[in-house]
Order: structure tokens, then sequence, then C-alpha cells
């Protein structure tokens, strides 16, 4: 029986691939009668988890005996209805979300959960546009007032196009030596971007079909993937919704960089900031210091509204 550890490059739910200090990829199991204490996950084990594994003799599954503490993880609710929670990776430095305006349109309702779940659990989060070779007129006025509005509140903005190489350089600054999370609906361009950041790892990327210009789920389980000019970065499904998970009505405002430092100026310390007078943020949001749509995300938010990305949102 031999003893190792490593991380979890890959995870599909029972099974995994461990990548070990010494550099080796060990598929591995759970052991049998492992237990999970804390968060109800559907995913006992995430990409980014560092654990402890065994080999018996003449096998050459390893099964693991030890997940180390999370330093952090990103989650979201599993299903509209279910108290289960999905963890799409653990232990990073940073959370990107990759939004497009058109095929697929991605809603600022998707980006302020992005955004808000980041800031729960205190993960720098960035935002790549992407595709924006294929953006015109109105859009690209869209676009330019989108990134003042996030660089505002103090996000990194990049505007990229990995189909034509554009913006690359940047990413490439900002995954330097990190381990990233990128997420964002699926059809985005996320593995397209991966591709044009490291084109050795020629990873699929999918097509972009039908009426609805969405994608098809290309990516099917998160992977880590280690970059040649030092870090990882994590490529995801695409997901359409964005569930948050266990949060305390009071502290959403909090999570909102531009509420955060108003609300000790409310009249009342309870305030929702959603119909109190004396409110020092609808205050700020009527003289327009506060944008309309991040007000609008966080009363959504704060009605723990679930959220879907509908077809002409
Ligand atoms: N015009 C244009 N198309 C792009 C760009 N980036 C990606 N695409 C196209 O968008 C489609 C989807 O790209 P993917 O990289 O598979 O998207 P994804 O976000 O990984 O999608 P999932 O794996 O399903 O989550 C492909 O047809 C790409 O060629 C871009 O910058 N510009
Ligand atoms: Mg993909
Ligand atoms: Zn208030």
């Amino acid at each position: 029986m031999t003893e190792s550890s490593g991380v979890v490059i890959r995870s599909t739910g029972s099974a995994c691939n461990v990548l070990t200090k010494e550099g080796k990829i060990v598929e591995c199991r759970l052991k049998g009668n492992f237990r999970i204490q804390g968060i109800r996950s559907t995913n006992p084990l995430a990409v980014g988890d560092n654990v402890s594994f065994i080999i018996r003799d003449g096998d050459d599954v390893g099964l693991i005996d030890k997940i180390e503490p999370r330093h952090n993880y990103i989650i979201r609710k599993a299903t509209k209805l279910s108290k289960h929670s999905h963890i799409i990776a653990a232990n990073i430095d940073q959370a990107i979300v990759m939004v497009t305006l058109t095929s697929p349109r991605t809603s600022t309702g998707f980006i302020d959960r992005f955004l808000v779940t980041a800031e729960a659990y205190h993960i720098p989060a960035a935002l790549i546009f992407n595709k924006i070779d294929n953006i015109f007129g109105e859009e690209i006025t869209r676009l330019n007032r989108l990134i003042a509005l996030y660089e505002s509140l103090g996000y990194k903005c990049y505007k990229t196009s990995a189909l034509q190489n554009i913006g690359i350089e940047d990413v490439k600054n900002l995954l330097k030596d990190k381990v990233s999370l990128l997420s964002g609906h699926s059809g985005v361009g996320k593995t397209a971007l991966i591709n044009a950041v490291q084109p050795g790892l020629m990873r699929k990327v999918g097509e972009i079909s039908g009426y609805h210009q969405k994608g098809k789920h290309t990516t099917t389980f998160a992977e880590m993937l280690p970059l040649n000019f030092g870090g990882y970065i994590i490529d995801t499904p695409g997901i359409k919704e964005f569930g948050l998970v266990n949060f305390d009505k009071s502290e959403i405002a909090e999570r909102f960089p531009e509420m955060r430092n108003l609300m000790h100026q409310c009249q009342f310390n309870n305030c929702t900031h959603i119909h109190e007078p004396g409110c020092a943020v609808k205050l700020a949001l009527s003289k327009g210091l506060i944008d309309e749509s991040r007000y609008r995300n966080y009363i959504s938010i704060a009605n723990d509204e679930y959220f879907e990305e509908t077809d002409w949102d």
C-alpha cells in the first residue's frame, strides 16, 4: 500500500483525477465509508480540493481518505428547489465571469449574482467580455457602459476575442501564477479563450447553433489546467442559472461594494434599503450614484429569487 497526496483536477461525481506533487495524474475514488461534514453538497469532491489517498498493492485506482479543509469555494444551489448545493471549485485565488452581450446574451442579473457570491467568499472577481469581434452599433455602447460600471465598482474588466486573438496578453497577465475559476453561460467562449491563452491545450470548443444562439454544453465537467506561464485555470461547464446558498438577507447589501460604504448612513441600522425612510442607499440611487440595474438585482437577490436566464432577458 502506498500513500500520496495531490490536487483534484477533474471530478466527475464519484471518480476524479488527482495531480500529485510528483506531477503524476492518478484516478481516484472516495473511500467507501467516507463522510463529509458541513455543507450538503451534490458533489463531495470539487476541483481544487487537496486530498490524500492510498493505493492498495496491485491496484491502480487511488482511494481518497482525506480532504484538506478548503480555504474557500464557489458554490451555487444545485437546482431551483434543492437544499443541496453544488461546489463549482475550491481553493481558488480569483473568480472570473465571462460575459457576452449576444450569442448568448448574459444579463446583469447573472453577472451580479456571480459577483455577490464571490464577494461573500472574499474571492477577488474579474469580468471578461468576450466576442468583441461580434458586436456592433448600440451593443458597443452597452458594452462600454457595463465596463465603466463594473470598473467603477472595483472589478477588473477585459475585452477579448478568443477567435481573433484580441486582448489575450492582458488575460495571460491576469491568470499568471494564480488559480483562476472561469465561469459563464454555455457558448460564451470559455474553452475557446483557454485555447487562445495556451494553444497547446487544444480543448474541445462547441458550436453555437439554432434560433436561441446558445451553446450546447461542450464542456461537461470542471477541469483544472496547468498553465505553462504559471498558474492554473479551471474550465467549467456553462451555467444558465445561479441560486445563492445560505444567504443572510441582512448581509447581501454588504456584497455590493457601492452599498457597503453607504449602509451605515441609513437611518435604521437594520435597513433593508427597500422601503425604509432615511435610506442612504435609496438616496444615492435617486441621485444616480448607484446604478439602477445593480439596485434591481440587489432587490431580486434580497427577495431570494432564483435566477434563470430566459431567452430574451
Ligand atoms: N465570434 C466569436 N466566436 C467565438 C469567440 N470565442 C468563442 N467563440 C465561438 O463560440 C462557440 C462556443 O465556444 P466555447 O469555447 O465552446 O464556449 P464555452 O463557454 O466553453 O461553452 P460550454 O463548454 O458549453 O460551457 C464556438 O463556436 C466558438 O468558436 C469569439 O471571441 N468570437
Ligand atoms: Mg467549454
Ligand atoms: Zn438603507
